[in-house]
């Protein structure tokens, strides 16, 4: 059977700390998915319609990776998709403890197994959230995010 995975987040916007975690991920697997989650509580930067433009913009070169969103329950897309593994990278001992507890969960609810992928050392201080603070206040953020992003993150916060 083809093993497919899943590639979560909320790509606000996609970094190259994001970026590595698809490529190395889209070798291991024959389909991966890289799926934003629709968060109604939480207005991002950029719409999901962007977010989604974004990551198939940087992830042209892997055929068998595929952008798509999803709502709700991370393991109720993959029940529907067929998918039975999520793939997650860790930055940090930070980001351990909450992803470890979201793997645990999803295991308990559905059976989904978690691998976790240690960032490579070059984007371990890499998140869309510093990325958004250091290009508001004029940053050079060209290390840490592909040149079609930097160009849509000047843009928009030149327009905010
Ligand atoms: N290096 C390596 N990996 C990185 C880096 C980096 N520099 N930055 C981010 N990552 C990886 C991490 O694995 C991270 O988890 C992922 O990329 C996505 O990062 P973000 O910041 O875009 O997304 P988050 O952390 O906001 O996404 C959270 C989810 C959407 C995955 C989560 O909230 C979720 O699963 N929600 C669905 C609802 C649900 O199922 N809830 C119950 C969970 S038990």
């Amino acid at each position: 059977a083809s093993r497919r995975a899943l590639c979560p987040g909320s790509f606000d916007p996609v970094t190259y700390g994001h970026l590595d975690i698809i490529n190395r991920a889209a070798q291991l697997y024959d389909e991966l998915f890289v799926a934003v989650f629709i968060n109604p509580s939480k207005r991002g930067l950029f719409t999901l319609d962007e977010r989604m433009e974004m990551l198939t913009e940087v992830t042209g070169h892997l055929p068998n990776v595929s952008i798509t969103s999803f709502q709700g329950l991370t393991v109720d897309f993959c029940r529907t998709n067929d998918v039975g593994i999520i793939v997650k990278g860790i930055r940090a001992v930070s980001d351990f403890d909450y992803e470890q507890q979201m793997a645990q969960m999803n295991y308990g609810l559905a059976g989904v197994e978690t691998l976790f992928m240690p960032t490579n050392p070059l984007y371990s201080f890499v998140s869309s959230s510093l990325i958004k603070d250091v290009a508001k206040w004029g940053g050079d953020v060209d290390g840490q995010v592909p040149a079609p992003v930097a160009a849509r993150l000047v843009a928009r916060l030149r327009d905010a």
